[in-house]
Order: C-alpha cells, then structure tokens, then sequence
C-alpha cells in the first residue's frame, strides 16, 4: 500500500479541536505541511531505526524509516512502548524539523561582539576546546572546580553531568527541578516517603474520576497520558477540571470550576473539610496506612465550603458536590498531582494537600488512582573514583530550602552575581540543551550573572537565546544522529530504550557524548574515559542484562520482569518511607524542618486596576520555545495569542486580532506585539500566553520577534520556602495600544 506523506503525519490528537461536544477526546487531526506529492514507499522497503523523541521530554520510544538513499522518510512511535503506545504526539511527528532546520547550529562558535551581541566567528573544535580548557583552568586555579557551574536538560544532560563528577564539580542545576516539578515532588515525598518522578505513575486509564488542578492534559501533550484520559473519558469516567481558563480538559469535563488564580489551596482544604465531615474517606485505608487523621481534621474543621467560596469564587454546593463525585469513584479518582507545579510560593503546601486528599480517599497505591513504577537500573560502566568536591548545590541551595532534591538554578545564578559575598562563588557556565534566558525568570538578572563570568559555554542544537551571550557555542547534533545513554524510565513494567544515530550529524555537529568526553581528555580526565566510543559503554551494559547493542538495534525496547507490586494488595501491610512509616497527613519531616506540617492556606495578591494577572501554559503543538523555529511545527502556529475576556477588550476598546504590546507591574514592556485573542474561555481578571514565544533570537528566521515571551513579563518571583523553586504567576500585565517602541526606533 502507498501512503502519501500527508498521511505519515495524520495525528491524533485531543489538543486540536477538542471542543466538539460529544466527540471523542482524540480527533483525527490531519495536518498538511509536508507536500501531499511527496510520495513515501512502501513500509516494506524502508529501513527502520530505533530512536526515542526530543522534542519533549516524554521520550517516547520510536521508529526513524529511512529510503535508500539514506534520508528520513517517516517517524513513528514504537508499538511497543509504554510511553506513546505505538503513537507520537504532533510534535514527536515534526521530530525531523529538529534535523532540517537550516537555522541550526553546524559549527564551534566564538563570540566577537560583545555578550548578547549574536556575532561569532567560526571555530575548529580544538580552538574552541583549547578556549575553553584555558579558562577552565583559570578559574580553577582563581576560585577552585567548584566554581564551574553546570545547567542541563534532555538527554545531554547526563553525559556532562557525568564529565563534572569527574571534573570535581558538583555544582550543577536544571530548570525542570525549581522552574517545574521540585514543589509536587517535595508534596508527595513529604506525604508517601517518594516523590512522583516521569512519567507519573497516574493509572489514568483505569481512573473513574480525574482532578485536574491547573493541569492542561490537552494543552500539555505529554502523549500517554492523553491516550489515557481520552481511554478514561471513553470509559465514562467523571473529569473535573479547576482550571481559571476553559482549557481543552475543561470542554471534556463533568464540572469545570473557573477558580480565581492563586486560591486553590482554599478549594483543596474545603474537600477535605467535606470528606471529612460527611466521613466520605476511606477509613480502612486511612486507619491503616495513615498518621495524624486527627490533626488534619481538626486543622481543615473551619475550611467551610462557605469560607472557600469567598477565596475562590466557587459556589460551596459545587464544592460539596464535587467532593462527594470523587469519594464516590474512590479509590479509582486522582487528584492530579500537576506537573509545572511552581505557581505562587505556597507550591509545596498545595502540592501536599492534593497529595492528603488523595490520601483521604485511599487512590495511593490503587487501581484506578497511583501505581507503583519500576524502573530498570542499568550497571554504571567502571570507572575511578570521583573526587569529592570541597562544595556542592547542596551547600548552598539546602542551608535555606532544606527539603530540594537537587539543585535549584535560581540559586546558583544568586551565586554568579556580583554581589554575592559569601564565599560560594560562581565563575564559570556550561549550559547544556537548556535556554535559561528564556526558562528561569528574571532574565534581566540572568544577565547581570552572565556579565560577571569569566566564561560561558552553551551546547545547544540551535541558535537560541542562550547562546547569543555565549563566550563559546558547541553545535551538538540532534537527537536523529547520535546515540545517547539507554532510556530507562519508570513505568508500570520496566523496560529499556535504544536512541541510535539514523542518519549523520550535519556539518561539524558532534553528539553530546562526544563533546563531554573530548572535552574531558583535554582537561586531564583520560582515566575516567577509558572507552573510545558510547556503544562500548552501552554494549557492555545491555550485556548485563541479558541483550546486546547489536539485539537492542533490532528491538528498539527490551521489557524485564516486573519485581515488585503495582498496587498494594487488599489489606495487606505496606510500610512508607516517611518518618512514621505511614502516609503522613501531618508531616513530620516538614515539621522538623520548621515548615507547616499541615497545609498552610496564604492569600496572594489579586491583580491592581487595570491589570491582569499573567497565566502561562502550553499549546499542542510546540514544546516551549525550543520548537517554535521547525520548519514543519512552525506552519502549524508560528505566534502565540493573548487571550482577553470580552468584557475587557470591551473596555479597552480591543479588537480580536488586534496586535498589542504588554506591560507588567514592574514596568518592563513586551519586546514584541502580540495578536489578541478575544474569548470567554479566560477570567476576566488575567490573560493567557502560552508560552515559548516572543524569541529575540535574531538567527531563528521563523521564531524570532512571533508573539510576546512570557518570560519577559515574569519579574516578580515568589519563592517556595522548601524548595527554593520559583512561583511565577503573581505577574501582572497592561495592555498598550500603540507601539511603545517607536521612539527608540526613529531615534
Ligand atoms: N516563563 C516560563 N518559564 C518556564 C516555563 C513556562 O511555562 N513559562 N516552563 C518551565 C518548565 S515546566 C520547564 S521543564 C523548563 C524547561 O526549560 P528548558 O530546559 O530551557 O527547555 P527548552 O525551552 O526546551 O530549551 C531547551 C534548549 O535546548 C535546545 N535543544 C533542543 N534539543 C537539543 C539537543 O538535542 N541538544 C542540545 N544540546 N540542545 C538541544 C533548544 O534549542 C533550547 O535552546 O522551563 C520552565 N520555565
Ligand atoms: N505541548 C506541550 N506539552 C507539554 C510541554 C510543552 O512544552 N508543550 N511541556 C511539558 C512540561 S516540561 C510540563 S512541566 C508540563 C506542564 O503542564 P501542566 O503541569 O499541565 O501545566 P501548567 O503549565 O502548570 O498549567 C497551565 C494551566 O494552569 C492554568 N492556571 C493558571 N493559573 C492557575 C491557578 O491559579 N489555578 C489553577 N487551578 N489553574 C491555573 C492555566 O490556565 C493553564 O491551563 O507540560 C508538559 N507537556
Ligand atoms: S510526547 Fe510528543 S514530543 Fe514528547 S516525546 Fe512523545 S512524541 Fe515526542
Ligand atoms: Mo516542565
């Protein structure tokens, strides 16, 4: 059978139109970017190659077809994996964009212009190593190895955290700990003994009902959980989404409560106050398993329904009905624990009370709510000890959040500004696969830290934000020419991934791999390198397991016995990580280290007159900003919109499709306009922007200057005392009509 590549590229998918009332979650969506007379052979003629995707960081395990003459014909996700269950989401399918792109990186770059200029000149890899070891050893000797910061993401993460180990540095962060998912970690560690970790472990296919707390399931297209929601919505399970704007969750869901932002820990503890007072917990479970049920219930005694609806602008019978629809799917309900949990500051007390009432009603550890994963753990290849280095993340994220897990990134760009006086001193960047101009806020402080080093590499695929400020620009080659480590996620079976190059790297890209280890033989670190090549590290580890390179080549996946218990069998005894051994209700680790021990309601700032409270979120078919410039997921929105309630463009005088510039409370302006979109899916008292738009990456010829960056309008940051991450979301913005900019530009 032909298939044409229109064909290839038909996704499904819930995120597009999902608003048809009635219809299946998952709507054929047909997108026509590649050319229809482009014609693709048959299955059977092509080569396959298995690789897991980049484009986010699911990582979906996949198969790359490729022609006879070599190139990429079509991606499709591996039948076998948990992960996408044989189906890549959109922006999985527009992978190849990532190889394509004419606006990649190709060679080493030194910059000549000064920081932030984008001017480089062109380098031979050994000038650009031999750069980079002098300054490496200056710094050294100035300031010590620690001084060397590392910032990382994606799967090049590790290969440079494994060359700072042996470097002597453990001075290392990313932004999807304390920009992300740190607070809904710390909340379940706090509560079960074990954060959640990717992908959550939600039996969301089996559910009979799911809460979705800000969580855009829709919008945030982490692709088998979408499979699952639309296989529980098919199931008639009940959605209920909590959500300020009508989100695509929202089009699917039973109830949908238009909460006020920032007052969701006030719906959370009038649940449990209901679940509670009308004893709709599961006291079995909770008798058993749980510690303090008395204190909570005499914490959440006045968290009336009545005293909630004036915080949350939730009528108290929904909440009271609500309520009483989840007790009555338990334990088969979730309360979503949320993924970009870093809103208001008070992240970890939210994230631990949707933790408590899944708690209450028993969903941890149960068919229909949370699963236990398991993952593989590979054998790490030999090597020599690492030195100990004098000073960690840990000395100088923990002695103020005590509870992180890792690093925060905000903390150790606080320790690359000028005035930092203590004696942790930040000198140098290595910034991996991570835009942090663009995913920590506060860029203008980013900067401030950047002026201050004496050197920063960035490795990237792409000419982003990052690299413009750059001493040093490493092109690393994408994810469909290289191997990386072995994916061995959790899941509810364990099972392992193979990502090997299916076609060759462009120009003078090298894989991450590569790079760290050339880099390290330069700076002495040979003993640590004592392979040649990754696929002697990943041979000898799938040896281990019974496999091979050559047999993982021909699989893609290989799936090992499951070791431990998916739920926990009725009645039987389970014992928690956590100081008790029980699920703590009360928290005696946060208590210990002077936090509230039971979720602490905070009032947050409402939005002054005339502005607007700034939400952010996702759109289907982009990952931040890191795809906005592939020439395939660009066709498909090349700008983001900002969406106005009518009452408001009333007010204004906006019309839908007018082009505005923002303003937030700090007086910082939008660098570029962005369209409006009038909708009553938003609270008329904040606009939405999805984000990863607005680049000011002048090389990305379809990014740059599309839409506005809701970075820029995040300055005011609200730090959540356990963990250091940062809330993001008591931003306000204001509307210009006319081009603030003019002026600068006629001068
Ligand atoms: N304002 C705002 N800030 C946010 C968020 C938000 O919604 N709004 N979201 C937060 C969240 S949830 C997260 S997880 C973080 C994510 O933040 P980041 O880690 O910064 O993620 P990306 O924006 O995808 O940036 C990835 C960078 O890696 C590059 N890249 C892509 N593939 C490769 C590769 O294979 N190799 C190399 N070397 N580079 C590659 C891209 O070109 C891009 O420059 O941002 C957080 N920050
Ligand atoms: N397509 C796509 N999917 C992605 C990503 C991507 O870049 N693109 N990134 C992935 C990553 S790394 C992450 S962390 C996840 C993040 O995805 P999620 O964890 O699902 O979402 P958030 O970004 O926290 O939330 C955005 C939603 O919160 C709502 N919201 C804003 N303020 C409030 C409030 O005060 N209360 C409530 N109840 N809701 C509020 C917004 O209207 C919006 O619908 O998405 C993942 N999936
Ligand atoms: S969810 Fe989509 S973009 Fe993310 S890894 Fe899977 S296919 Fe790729
Ligand atoms: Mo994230």
């Amino acid at each position: 059978m032909k298939t044409t590549r229109r064909d290839f590229i038909k996704i499904t998918s819930m995120g597009a139109g999902g608003l048809a009332a009635g219809a299946s979650p998952f709507v054929n969506w047909s997108i026509d970017f590649l050319n229809e007379d482009q014609i693709v052979p048959d299955d059977s003629k092509l080569k396959r190659v298995p690789t897991y995707c980049e484009v986010c960081f699911w990582k979906c395990a996949a198969w790359a077809y490729v022609n006879d003459e070599g190139k990429i014909v079509k991606l499709i996700g591996h039948e076998n994996d948990q992960n996408s269950n044989g189906r890549l989401c959109p922006r999985g399918t527009g992978g190849l964009g990532m190889l394509e792109d004419e606006n990649r990186l190709t060679k080493p770059l030194i910059r000549e212009g000064e920081p932030g200029s984008q001017r480089f000149r062109e380098a031979s890899w050994d000038e650009a190593f031999d750069f980079i070891v002098k300054k490496m050893n200056k710094i050294e000797e100035k300031y010590g190895k620690e001084s060397m910061a590392l910032f990382f993401h994606g799967t090049t993460g590790p290969h440079f955290e494994y060359l700072w180990e042996a470097y002597g540095s453990d001075t290392m962060a990313e932004p999807a700990i304390a920009q992300c998912l740190v607070p809904r970690e710390v909340g379940f560690k706090a509560t079960f003994g074990k954060g959640l970790s990717s992908p959550e472990p939600t039996d969301i296919r089996n559910t009979r009902c799911l809460v979705l707390i800000g969580n855009h399931i829709g919008e945030n297209m982490h692709n088998g959980h979408v499979q699952e929601m639309s296989q529980a919505i098919d199931n008639g399970a009940t959605i209920i989404t909590v959500d300020p704007r009508f989100s695509t969750a929202a089009s699917k869901s039973k109830y949908w409560l238009p909460i006020r932002p920032s007052t969701d820990l006030a719906l959370l503890l009038a649940w449990m106050h209901v679940i509670i007072k009308e004893e709709l917990y599961d006291k079995e479970y909770v008798e058993k398993y749980t510690y303090g049920f008395d204190l909570l219930k005499n914490h959440v005694k006045s968290f009336t329904p009545e005293w909630a609806y004036t915080k949350t602008d939730i009528e108290p019978e929904i909440i009271r009905r609500t309520a009483r629809e989840m007790a009555g799917a338990a334990p088969a309900v979730i309360i979503h624990p949320g993924r970009h949990t870093v809103w208001y500051g008070d992240d970890t007390q939210r994230t631990r009370a949707i933790a408590i009432l899944n708690a209450l009603l028993g969903s941890y550890g149960r068919k229909g709510g949370f699963y236990f994963p398991e993952k593989k753990r590979l054998a790490k290849y030999p090597h020599p000890e690492f030195e100990e280095p004098k000073w960690t993340w840990k000395t100088i994220t923990k002695d103020k959040y005590k509870l992180t897990p890792l690093g925060a990134t905000n903390v150790l760009i606080d320790h690359s500004l000028p005035e930092n006086k203590s004696e942790y001193k930040i000198k140098g960047w290595f910034v991996a696969a991570t835009n942090i101009l663009v995913s920590i806020p506060d860029a203008e402080k980013t900067k401030r830290a950047i002026q201050n080093l004496d050197l920063l590499v960035a490795i990237d695929t792409m000419p982003a934000e990052i690299t413009g400020y750059a001493d040093v620009v490493l092109p690393e080659a994408v994810y469909l020419e290289r191997y990386d480590f072995i994916r061995a996620a959790q899941h509810r079976k364990p099972h392992i991934a193979l990502r090997m190059p299916v076609v060759e790297p462009k120009g003078d890209s090298k894989p991450g791999w590569w790079i760290a280890r050339e880099l390290g033989i330069r700076l002495g670190l040979e003993k640590y390198y004592p392979w040649k090549n990754i696929e002697e590290v990943l041979d000898w580890q799938l040896k281990k397991e019974g496999t091979s390179l050559a047999e993982m080549k021909k699989t893609g996946i290989k799936y090992f016995d499951k070791e431990d218990y998916l739920f926990i069998p009725d009645g039987a005894d389970w014992e928690f990580n956590t100081p008790s051994g029980k699920i703590e209700l009360f928290s005696n680790l946060l208590a210990a280290d002077g936090y509230p021990g039971l979720p602490k309601f905070t009032e947050h700032k409402q939005n002054p007159q005339g502005f607007y409270r700034l939400i952010y979120g996702r759109v289907p078919m982009h990952t931040f900003g890191r795809t906005v410039n592939n020439p395939y997921l660009n066709t498909l929105r090349s700008q983001n919109h900002v969406w106005i309630n009518p009452k408001v463009a009333k007010d204004w005088g906006i019309e839908n499709g007018q082009k505005i510039w923002l303003e937030n409370q700090d007086g910082v302006i939008s660098t570029f306009a962005v369209e409006v979109r009038v909708t009553e899916r938003i609270n008329s008292n904040a606009v939405y922007l999805p984000h990863g738009f607005g680049s000011t990456g002048k090389k990305l010829s379809r990014a740059y200057g599309r839409g506005a960056s809701d970075s820029e309008m995040i300055t005011n940051v609200k730090i959540d005392p356990e963990t250091g991450a940062t809330g993001m979301r008591e931003n306000f913005v204001t509307f210009l009509l006319e081009n603030p900019h003019k002026e600068k530009q006629e001068v």
